[in-house]
């Protein structure tokens, strides 16, 4: 496409680039529009933010349209008319060069060099494009409110040129929505980072800073080229030894490389730190030496990073130390933190991700969706100014659906913020599409209506509703050192949709989808249209065939959060129940005879979520116990529609495969191989997903499928059906993740499991599911008769060492001959202590697979 295959390294496609590929805009030439730019750059800002745009400029302008611009540095031409160096414009009235130019700079020093341009009224961190003519000559004019406003500009002129944007389609001026848009990391200091599929740290490695920092440089990059101005670079769960004096230096140095991107370092600190590191009898934040201590560290990591942001919070919640070992609340231990950072500017986010993961299962009444209003809502308006309350999109954690916390309009005398999660935790952990802009705008659209009046989440956490000085958005990100930064060039549209929302709330999915596919894999409408299809479907396709109505994700909540494991929501402390019975399903957390937790919410919307018949059915198993006979308002029963929505979700994860597969040749081969394979195992993953929860669910509620799917696979001849050398069964736990809940696995150097055909001769797709562990990387070969037909190896890095969910996998091969008689064998060769694992070969008649493409 366009120029890629000439090896051009700016379009070399790693993903290493991500949207900033800077690929022409056009096949041929440059767009007209730029024909006319200016040759020159001028650079009235002396910060580093301001030289970063500069050289970002150049870089672009180099990429895509084959010109490379002339900065002062470059030959010294900034010389004004009377041959007096421009320099330092901020100075005094700046002067021009005798020549059309770029001009770069804060609003301040663009309007003294050009006393006649009227400036917008611009925030923090917004800027203006503009062009004009002044002294005979043409200046397209970034001019950004401060220095990060100047790197934005750029970014937004450099996006939209890579989207053939002329100037002046660009001129005009944007603003942040709200001042916080960060990032979080979950790395740890060993290397590792909690719930990232993206590689190890760039930060860290082996308990210190890398030495190699140039990665975290370039992720700066990437932040602020979607406007993200911080980011908490450790684990919430901390490490306590990053405060030592010795981190503190080293973490200086990741803040050194983050600076010139106006990214602004944070750490996720422990609370106990006076004890676990500071050699104190106490972390009681009510005592003054533990205040103290605090105080002196603030002032010792300022001394080191003079723009340190502050610092994140996870305190009383799922093990970590919290203020209420000493009777004190979640705003004691934040105001300390605040006062010791005020002085120098800094924040406190404190997380409302606080609950007791030992529920009482037992009772009807427990309910972790209630906790954090529950521990916070008393506390509003006692945080200091400088605390912001980060809470969580839903009350639960990052499920497929939740509704939107009632914390954020219970909270109207603090500052708060919404915490999305960018790394796809409960959401396929990138090794499967879900598109996650679609979602967060259902949350920030979401209207929860406190005090009678229009209140959308977006709105509440930019500041406005309750006029608040502090607040934004926050994600988890969880990238790490893999080329293309999360494990999958798809998922690399979650980071750059969580910027643009950031940014501006209100942007389309749908605008972003189109966007960030151009930005990625050309401007080819085909393209365009395909990708941006897929993405916007794709969040619904994991609903369906994971947990629609409401009832969250159903993966193993105790294990990876991956495969598919329903029971495992149920009779444990972790409150993530769904309470189903053998008569029915859901959590019955009504005002009338549930937990209460709707009546947390505002009036109106309590009402609404109250009564079955109003609440929005995708959250119907949310809310409420209800019989598996329950029909909705379609008429189909609750339990048809759980099984329903699975086939329908399995066929559309299939469905992308297809769409995918129409861009061969439109995009570069390379990552179009990846996505494919991603995609087609992501189908048969959607397979096991549908198959084990509509199984549980028949069994759970004894009613079969009406159009009798459920438990009836007739393509399919199981391990314990076929002729086995070798392979001996094992019990699957949970059950319903295997064909009657047995994996075959090997216990010699090789095993074989045959079968003979017995139907129609044709054209046949064999598929062999099997199970793939972390480690090990078992070779499977499949004969037919004597004739080997395909080899593949287990290699895959599946979270799990056992069969189930987790693991299971499929190879696919379609076009294989078949005549009665025919024999097919699967022989599996284990490794390194994975045992060739398998459950089932399926023979399907070509045609019966789906083709079915997708709709948004
Ligand atoms: O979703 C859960 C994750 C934990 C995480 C926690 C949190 C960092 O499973 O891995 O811990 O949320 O948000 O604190």
């Amino acid at each position: 496409m366009v120029r890629a295959q000439q090896g051009s390294p700016a379009l070399a496609p790693d993903g290493s680039r991500a949207w900033l590929r800077y690929a022409p805009p056009l096949r041929e030439g440059i767009p007209a529009a730029y024909e006319a730019m200016p040759a020159a750059v001028v650079n009235l800002d002396g910060s580093p933010e301001a030289a970063s745009a500069q050289n970002e400029l150049v870089r672009g302008a180099r990429a895509m349209l084959d010109r490379t611009l002339r900065t002062a540095e470059g030959n010294g031409f900034l010389l004004s008319r009377n041959t007096r160096p421009l320099k330092p414009c901020r100075l005094k009235p700046c002067e021009l060069p005798d020549e059309d130019a770029w001009v770069l700079g804060t609003t301040a020093e663009v309007r003294r060099a050009f006393p006649a341009w009227s400036a917008p009224e611009l925030q923090p961190e917004g800027f203006a494009l503009a062009a004009g003519r002044a002294h005979g000559h043409t200046y397209w004019l970034i001019a950004g409110e401060d220095a990060r406003g100047i790197l934005y500009g750029t970014f937004h002129l450099l996006e939209g040129m890579a989207q053939g944007q002329s100037f002046a389609a660009l001129e005009g001026s944007e603003s942040p929505a709200a001042p916080i848009r960060w990032v979080n990391q979950w790395d740890n200091l060993n290397g590792t980072i909690e719930r990232g599929y993206g590689g190890p740290s760039m930060f860290f490695e082996d308990g210190h800073v890398r030495s190699d920092l140039t990665r975290a440089g370039e992720y700066a990059r990437l932040l602020a080229s979607i406007g993200i101005n911080g980011c908490t670079i450790n684990n919430v769960n901390a490490n306590p030894h990053l405060l030592d004096p010795e981190m503190i230096r080293e973490a200086a140095r990741i803040a050194d490389v983050f600076r010139p991107w106006g990214v602004r370092l944070s750490l996720a600190v422990d609370i106990a730190s006076p004890q676990s590191i500071g050699g104190m009898d106490t972390y009681d934040p009510g005592d003054p030496r533990v205040a103290a201590w605090w105080r002196a560290k603030a002032d010792a990591i300022y001394a080191a990073i003079p723009d340190f942001a502050g610092f994140v919070v996870k305190a009383d919640s799922e093990g970590q130390p919290g203020p209420s070992r000493y009777g004190r609340s979640p705003a004691d231990a934040a105001n300390m933190l605040a006062a010791a950072l005020k002085p120098h500017g800094g924040i406190v986010m404190y997380r409302a991700f606080v609950y007791n993961h030992h529920l009482d299962w037992h009772d009807m009444k427990a309910d972790r969706a209630r906790a954090a209003y529950d521990i916070f809502h008393p506390l509003d308006g006692q945080f200091a100014d400088n605390v912001v309350v980060q809470i969580k999109n839903g009350p639960i954690d990052f499920q497929v659906r939740e509704p939107v916390s009632p914390l954020f309009a219970g909270l109207r005398k603090t500052n708060d913020a919404v915490e999305l999660e960018i790394t796809q935790e409960y959401l396929g952990q990138q090794r499967q599409l879900v598109y996650l802009p679609t979602q967060w705008s259902t949350y920030l659209n979401f209207d929860p209506h406190a005090e009678n009046r229009s209140t959308p989440l977006k709105e509440i956490v930019e500041g406005k509703v309750f006029h608040r000085p502090l607040g934004g958005f926050v994600a988890v990100a969880s990238a790490g050192m893999d080329t293309n930064w999360m494990g999958s060039d798809l998922a690399l549209a979650n980071l750059y949709g969580f910027g643009r929302l950031a940014w501006n709330p209100n942007t389309a999915p749908e605008t972003i989808a189109a966007e960030w596919t151009r930005l990625t894999f050309g401007n080819d409408p085909t393209v365009v249209n395909t990708v941006s299809r897929m993405l916007l479907a794709s969040w619904h396709i994991y609903e369906n065939y994971t947990g629609p109505l409401g009832l969250q994700t159903l993966t193993n909540i105790t294990g990876p959060h991956y495969g598919p494991a329903p029971q495992s929501q149920e009779n444990n402390g972790w409150g993530q129940w769904i309470r189903a019975t053998h008569e029915g399903v859901g959590m019955d957390r009504t005002v009338a005879t549930g937990t209460g937790f709707i009546g947390q919410y505002p009036p109106q919307v309590a009402k609404m979520y109250e009564s079955p018949a109003s609440c929005p059915e995708n959250l119907l198993l949310f809310m409420h116990h209800v019989p598996y006979t329950y029909r909705l308002h379609n008429g189909k029963t609750v339990i048809q529609t759980i099984y329903d929505d699975h086939y329908t979700g399995a066929m559309e994860a299939a469905g992308l495969v297809e769409e995918w597969k129409t861009l061969n040749g439109l995009i570069d081969p390379e990552p179009h191989a990846a996505t494919l394979r991603m995609l087609e195992y992501q189908a048969g993953e959607a397979v096991e997903w549908r198959d084990a929860v509509t199984r549980w669910f028949a069994k759970m509620s004894g009613i079969p499928d009406a159009l009798g799917r459920v438990g009836h696979y007739p393509n399919r001849i199981p391990a314990a059906a076929m002729q086995l050398d070798g392979y001996t069964p094992v019990e699957v736990t949970p059950w319903e993740t295997a064909t009657d809940g047995k994996a075959y696995v090997c216990g010699q150097t090789m095993c074989t499991a045959k079968t003979s055909f017995a139907r129609a001769a044709g054209w046949y797709t064999v598929r062999v599911r099997y199970f793939d562990y972390l480690h090990g990387a078992s070779t499977f070969r499949l004969l037919l008769n004597q004739q080997p037909i395909a080899v593949w190896t287990a290699d895959n890095t599946l979270p799990g060492e056992a069969p189930n969910g987790d693991t299971s996998s499929r190879y696919t091969l379609v076009g294989v001959p078949l005549r009665p008689g025919d024999v097919l064998t699967i022989e599996g060769h284990p490794n390194d202590g994975e045992p060739a694992p398998i459950d089932f070969m399926a023979i399907e008649p070509e045609g019966a697979t789906h083709t079915a493409t997708t709709k948004p």
